[in-house]
């Protein structure tokens, strides 16, 4: 192993808890008390479930001489996207938090109520969150919170939003908006958040402490991401990656 400067871990998230609404599988039941049969209407859904399954991987790379777990990035497409935030605003340990697409529940703002809605999303996936959450159903108005402050609990590390202009489900404006005001807590230390105060144009990353891009194309991972990412992580981990940053290519995700 000596002599590798750039680790990639792939976590399958079905091995911490499986993606359906199903609590008798998974992590869950390892923490019930009193002949609980699922979660309590305030206790955490898949989403929290798969976040604390990194931190436990995290916990396991602490104690790898090899790895130098102080430049650790955790990184999600769409679910696994929020999955990767609530990972970084829970677990400090990770030093970079990037969010592909993570839409609703994830980066984007709830109150805007565009694209994929709470009740949408708590009824094609009622077990992502905590039940709670579904007092906001067609209710966004009285959420006591939004995405961007999900996003300022991950100052000041370094934090990267991305959007894509075919993926209206995730709502672009409403990440890049989150991301805006999540400046404010990064501001507040000191730091740049976004480097912009408008959306910027398609296919045109912009980086701070906090980087975004709206990409051409539709709802997935692709080769543009990844070489954004790689150099936001360059900047700010300095970690140079072994591999050449790829141009516009093949998804990497289907
Ligand atoms: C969609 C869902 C999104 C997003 C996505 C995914 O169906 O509405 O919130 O999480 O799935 O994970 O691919």
């Amino acid at each position: 192993m000596k002599g590798i400067s750039f680790l990639f871990l792939l976590v399958y998230y079905g091995d911490i808890d499986p993606d359906k609404n199903d609590f008798s599988d998974g992590i869950h039941p390892f923490f019930y008390r009193d002949k609980q049969t699922r979660p309590k209407s305030n206790e955490w859904g898949s989403i929290a479930a798969w976040a604390w399954g990194l931190s436990r991987i995290m916990d396991c790379l602490e104690k790898d001489s090899q790895v130098d777990s102080k430049k650790v990035a955790v990184l999600g497409h769409s679910r696994l996207g929020k999955a990767a935030l609530w990972a970084g605003a829970t677990d400090q340990r990770f030093a970079m938090v990037i969010s592909n697409e993570s839409g609703c529940g994830g980066a984007a703002l709830s109150r805007r109520s565009f694209g994929e809605t709470v009740r949408s999303i708590n009824t094609s996936f009622p077990h992502w969150f905590c039940d709670n959450f579904n007092h906001y159903n067609n209710n966004e108005e009285q959420l006591p919170v939004d995405q961007h402050m999900l996003l300022a609990l991950i100052a000041p590390r370094p934090l990267y939003v991305a959007s894509a202009e075919g993926d209206k489900w995730a709502d672009p404006r409403g990440e890049f908006l989150s991301a805006k005001y999540a400046s404010a807590a990064y501001e507040l230390l000191s730091l740049q958040g976004l480097p912009v105060k408008e959306m910027p144009e398609v296919d045109q990353p912009v980086m701070g402490t906090i980087g975004y891009h709206i990409r051409s194309g539709k709802h997935d991972l692709t080769m543009y991401d990844w070489s954004q990412y790689l150099k936001f992580a360059d900047q700010h981990l300095g970690m140079k990656s072994p591999f050449p940053v790829p141009p516009k290519g093949e998804s990497l995700v289907k």
